[in-house]
């Protein structure tokens, strides 16, 4: 046996140290992922994406197209820290917007949509807006968030044709 360990002994190290492991990566895991979610909800109340409000990832993401009209956003923050969101149209990529002291410089940014202030930890915000086609980036205004990659591009498509009376 190496390091001079009877074999009872290697097999004990061995074993303490796969459970380590497994906690360090379960750990980990779930740390990636207990920033909240949020969700995008349509005027018929169909839930049309889910994504992970994510800090940390330095990569933002792109949401799925949704068709325009009345979209509900709403986040949940299972974080210890507070977050919002701020919906901006904007041609800009989500991760080219402009800073300024940490934070995104709104006025180079594009044009406010509107803001969901501060939501708590284990609380939950929303907002409903009414947006027409055109591009948007939706991001975290608290300092450093969007810059640890909390934010996503939105693409919102023409909806479809009003039904016939
Ligand atoms: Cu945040």
């Amino acid at each position: 046996m190496p390091l001079g360990l009877t074999r009872r002994q290697f097999v004990f190290v061995g074993l303490v140290l796969a459970i380590g492991l497994t906690v360090a990566i379960v750990g980990f895991h779930a740390h990636s992922h207990s920033h909240g979610d949020l969700r995008v909800i349509d005027a018929e109340g169909n839930v049309q994406v889910v994504g992970a409000w994510r800090l940390g990832s330095s990569e933002g993401g792109d949401l799925p197209a949704v068709p325009s009209g009345d979209l509900r956003f709403e986040l949940s923050n299972a974080d210890g820290v507070r977050h919002s969101f701020v919906v901006v149209r904007t041609d800009l990529e989500g991760e080219d917007l402009p800073l300024s002291n940490g934070r995104v410089d709104l006025e180079a940014a594009g044009e406010l949509v509107g803001t969901v202030e501060t939501v708590l930890p284990g609380g939950s915000g929303g907002r409903t807006f009414s947006l027409p086609a055109g591009r948007y980036v939706l991001y975290c205004d608290i300092a450093g968030h969007y810059e640890g990659g909390m934010f996503y591009t939105l693409v919102v498509e023409d909806g479809p044709s009003p039904a016939s009376p």
